[in-house]
């Protein structure tokens, strides 16, 4: 007997099947003869929001009334993917949706693909605030996602006829978006520019030269199972200028409307950037934007109508937690709110501030540490660079009464000294918040001990490490059907569904050669659906019979998909001159997905190479088929839950010391792909838990990182050692992947050899080495799909659920709702 703990639908098909007729009639205004696809989503939308309005109602009064401290995520990404099928999931109604749609004659993944994925967010990141608001509503605890409404997300990738990235606007609003409630009524005014005024009583006031009108944009976050329904709250930028010109009578129309551009910019865009911040005045007006908007918003939510709230108990009523640093100006916020708005003397505004932030740290690259120029923060929010200089001062005071190490007091400057004075996001953070954390534990080790070395060194008790996770609900249920019912089947319940780490029930299991054979099964049709897939979207002919090996995430040099395309030209280079039999190479169909930041050129000619090489590879009648590439464009999370439960091989090959964690190897861990990786971010603890001899490991370690860099890397050393290494290198310098141009690569040919800052040459080696392992095994599918199940077995652990525990114990400490 299996054990059903799904939610249990609260209609019947009969009654979806009204719903929807009636919301095509009344919202849509269609019969359904007339109606299409994109329609009958958005009605079924509106049905699925009607049957969570109660739950919705229901939470927010026992979160105002109740005693139960919530949640506040701040975050500038919320990478969402398309919300209809998740929220009929979460709600139950995934079997009355379908057959309701199909007696009305539509496919039901043609309704669910009519929605437009909303892409706020670039990437890990962001999809991990939509992953962690998910486990929130689920595991019943109160909380606001909080962020912006973007008007574009991330841009829309497309490729040119020489392979090279073209970046077009996502503007995903374009069509009637169901699921955002505006709500005019609960708008926030955030102030910028201006001066700072002494009044005569000492106090100081604020005179700010512009404002914008934060209008909240409610999306609901139905949790899993949990009867709870929370809320995700995006801020979009309205101009005041509509009041203005309706009390005044302006005589210069032009010019009168003329300011509602800059004001309704600031939630226009994402900035595409997520590693080397641009120190751009917008983007800093973004953040303040949100986050001034959001903690005004916790206090009307938690003193409802009261003009003297006592604030004292904020930290009671909110935790509010800071998605790297991009909401940190927060910190600074709540300090002017509490002195400035409602009269609180320093020190009391500053220990509620301090108990109410906590700082989660995403990155180990020194550039990707926001800092931002004192001057540019004078000029937009004047009273809050006075009021950071002053957390400044405390704060070094403070620290002179527990070190008398004066360079390392000069080292822990929020704010640097000399000509141009820069106040430094990530200490101000670490500062102005309980706890700080990384989010796997080797990236909090090395938080610990490098990056923020010596505020561990003063305040060891403020760090903890919280190792990421992912939604089994989407990334499991939703993305992969067949493995769930063979889970399901396999343990007898589906409990694992909101108890992860059930899945350890199946390690038996992989023991047993049917069951093996039934997840060969599952596998295998993933990778026939993909195929069929991969060519009505793209185009592509993928061979099915093939190893699926993907590499999937942002393209960054630290990530090195470097060093996976030189090793695949290596491969060529191996066929071409003979060297190996063709006939001998395990057939392998690469999968790439990345985008770049526009202005990253070397990350952008990196895309062109590998476009350029599929062209070369899969054209070429001497490989037979043996060796195919393709680079499906504008990698999403739609692609995502495609591509990942249909690949055999999952690459996580960055530089040792370089991702913090990485979130896309827990997805294809869980879905039963192997990983070939280095002992980096969260690939350590994968590997802990799913056996060293079910990893694929190789590649230097942090401490060989650091001893080769202190010897003094030099590239050239490894081109000039390893003949295939130099083959792959020289083939992209030939022309080969050019058309005969010897020049379009060189700058990346010229990085490799005298450069190469994540020693990708160093790696090459042990990379291409390890393929003969990955090869031999793959070679017996039945040994493959054991140690695949082994994987999927063991890593319960890497759900969101269990990292959102972890947060309640170690940092947050507040729980369900009673
Ligand atoms: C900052 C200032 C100005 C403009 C842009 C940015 C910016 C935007 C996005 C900086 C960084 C990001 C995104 C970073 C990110 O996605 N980091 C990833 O976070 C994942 C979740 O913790 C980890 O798994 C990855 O290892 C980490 O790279």
């Amino acid at each position: 007997m299996t054990e059903i703990t799904a939610p249990k639908s609260p209609v019947t098909t009969e009654e979806f099947t009204d719903r929807i007729r009636e919301q095509l009639k009344y919202a849509q205004g269609v019969t359904p003869d007339q109606a299409t696809p994109a329609d009958v989503y958005v009605a079924s939308s509106l049905v699925v929001r009607h049957y969570l309005q109660d739950a919705w109602f229901q939470t927010q009064q026992d979160m105002i009334n109740g005693s139960t401290k919530a949640v506040g995520y701040l975050s500038a990404e919320f990478l969402m993917g398309k919300q209809l099928r998740n929220a009929l999931l979460n709600a139950g109604m995934i079997d009355q949706f379908d057959a309701a749609v199909e007696g009305l004659g539509f496919k039901p993944q043609d309704v669910i693909d009519a929605e437009y994925e909303p892409a706020l967010g670039n990437g890990g990141l962001g999809r991990l605030a939509a992953c962690f608001i998910d486990s929130l509503a689920s595991l019943g605890v109160p909380a606001f996602g909080y962020g912006i409404q973007y008007r574009y997300g991330i841009f829309k990738q497309e490729f040119d006829k020489d392979g090279k990235q073209v970046e077009k606007p996502e503007y995903w609003l374009a069509n009637e978006e169901p699921w955002g409630h505006t709500d005019y009524n609960r708008s926030q005014r955030v102030n910028f520019g201006g001066k700072v005024v002494t009044k005569a009583d000492g106090s100081k006031e604020w005179q700010p030269e512009w404002s914008v009108r934060a209008v909240p944009v409610d999306y609901m976050v139905p949790g899993y199972a949990s009867g709870r329904v929370n809320t995700l709250r995006l801020w979009t930028a309205k101009s005041y200028d509509e009041f203005d010109l309706a009390t005044f009578n302006k005589s210069d129309y032009l010019n009168a409307v003329k300011p509602k551009v800059k004001a309704e910019d600031i939630s226009k865009i994402l900035y595409p950037e997520d590693s080397t911040p641009q120190g751009k005045a917008l983007r800093l007006e973004q953040q303040y934007f949100f986050v001034s908007a959001s903690i005004h918003d916790a206090i009307r939510v938690f003193y409802p109508g009261q003009d003297k709230p006592d604030l004292t108990t904020f930290p009671d009523k909110i935790t509010f937690q800071l998605n790297d640093t991009h909401p940190v100006i927060g910190i600074p916020e709540l300090m002017r709110v509490l002195i400035d708005e409602y009269g609180y003397d320093w020190n009391t505004a500053w220990d509620i501030t301090t108990r109410t932030f906590n700082y989660t740290c995403h990155t180990l690259l020194p550039e990707a540490l926001e800092v931002w120029p004192a001057k540019l923060i004078g000029e937009l929010l004047p009273r809050h660079l006075e009021i950071i200089k002053a957390i400044n001062t405390n704060f070094l005071a403070e620290l002179a009464t527990k070190t008398r190490d004066k360079a390392k007091i000069d080292r822990m400057r929020i704010v640097t000294e000399g000509e141009n004075p820069q106040v430094r996001m990530a200490y101000l953070a670490t500062a102005g918040g309980s706890h700080v954390n990384g989010v796997a534990a080797l990236h909090s080790e090395l938080l610990k001990d490098v990056t923020l070395r010596d505020f561990s060194d003063i305040y060891p008790n403020k760090f903890t490490n919280v190792t990421n996770g992912v939604t089994p609900r989407r990334f499991i249920r939703l993305a992969n059907p067949r493995l769930s019912a063979l889970i399901t089947e396999g343990l007898g319940t589906d409990r694992w569904l909101s108890d992860l780490e059930l899945l350890k029930g199946l390690e038996p299991l992989a023991k047993d050669d049917e069951f093996v054979k039934k997840f060969a099964a599952v596998k295998q049709a993933n990778k026939e659906d993909f195929a069929a897939y991969a060519k009505r979207e793209y185009g592509f002919e993928l061979d099915p019979n093939t190893m699926f090996n993907t590499m999937v995430k942002r393209l960054h040099e630290y990530k090195r998909q470097s060093l996976k395309i030189l090793a695949l030209i290596a491969k060529y280079a191996d066929i071409k001159s003979g060297k190996v039999n063709v006939d001998d190479v395990l057939p392998r169909t690469v999968i790439f997905g990345a985008k770049a930041a526009p202005g990253y050129y070397l990350a952008k000619m990196t895309i062109q190479l590998i476009n350029n090489v599929a062209r070369v590879v899969n054209n070429d009648p001497d490989v037979k088929g043996k060796l195919n590439v393709y680079f499906p464009w504008n990698y999403n999370v739609r692609l995502a839950q495609h591509l990942i439960p249909a690949t055999d091989l999952d690459e996580q090959i960055s530089q040792a010391g370089k991702e913090a964690s990485g979130t896309g190897n827990m997805k294809f861990a869980l879905n039963g792909a192997m990983t070939v990786g280095t002992l980096d971010g969260a690939n350590v603890e994968i590997r802990e838990r799913v056996g060293a001899e079910n990893f694929f490991l190789f590649g230097m370690t942090v401490d060989e990182v650091d001893k080769l860099y202190e010897e003094g890397y030099s590239p050239a050393k490894y081109y000039e050692a390893d003949p295939r290494l130099k083959a792959a290198i020289d083939m992209v310098s030939d022309g080969t992947f050019s058309n005969g141009d010897r020049n379009t690569y060189a700058p990346l040919v010229a990085d490799w050899l005298t450069k190469d800052w994540f020693m990708t040459l160093a790696d090459f080696t042990a990379y291409t080495e390890i393929q003969s392992d990955i090869e031999a095994l793959y070679r017996q599918p039945l040994e493959w799909n054991r140690k695949a199940l082994l994987n999927v077995a063991n890593s319960g652990y890497f759900s969101s659920d269990r990292s959102i525990q972890d947060y309640l114990d170690r940092i947050w400490h507040t729980g369900p709702l009673a």
